[in-house]
């Protein structure tokens, strides 16, 4: 064999090869997706933290849902809405004090900025649930969906509880008032 056609044998083996790597690399991110992967990403820049839920309040079937929304990723991103089994509707509000009365807002969108993070808690920003089949109630724990504008769905696990967890942005300090929320603000709402 002449050293030319050597060398043409050499360059068609290290091609071979490097298709081979690419195949096997496919196959390796090709894995079977799970029920879960349909709302929770394997992977995303956007992740949750310290979800929580209000139960209910007798005949009431409205409540406000809080958590702490994290973004690795470089770009801003935007929480838009949510859902929640066996609630009507779940929109994305803000507490806003005026004229000395605590009232809340729809919004657009909570931006969740670029390497940085967001914290629902009352008073605030909050995820408001609209008309629950049934009343929640402590103890309980419920599977909330997020909506974020480039990430998509993200589910969390969101106990149902009166106050934020210990060691959770808002938990109740002693001596303060719980929550300056006020769900009554939300009839004739929808
Ligand atoms: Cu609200």
């Amino acid at each position: 064999m002449n050293k030319q056609a050597s060398n043409w044998l050499i360059i068609v083996a290290v091609l071979i090869t490097a298709a081979a790597v690419a195949a096997l690399a496919r196959a390796e991110n090709s894995s079977p997706q799970t029920e879960a992967h349909e709302t929770t990403p394997a992977y995303s820049y956007i992740s949750a933290e310290g979800a929580w839920i209000r139960p209910t309040l007798g005949a009431n079937r409205n409540t406000a849902a809080y958590v702490t929304l994290m973004n690795t990723g470089s770009t801003v991103d935007r929480l838009i809405g949510g859902s929640l089994p066996g609630a009507d509707k779940v929109e994305v509000h803000n507490s806003i004090m005026e004229d000395g009365v605590m009232r809340m807002r729809r919004q657009d969108g909570i931006d969740i900025p670029a390497a940085g993070s967001v914290t629902l808690m009352p008073g605030g920003f909050h995820i408001m649930v609209f008309d629950l089949e049934a009343p929640l109630k402590s103890g309980d724990t419920v599977s909330l969906t997020l909506h974020f504008e480039n990430a998509g769905d993200l589910t969390v696990k969101a106990p149902v509880t009166l106050s934020a967890p210990a060691n959770q942005p808002g938990h109740a300090i002693p001596g303060e008032p719980a929550s300056t929320d006020n769900m009554t603000d939300h009839t004739g709402h929808h």
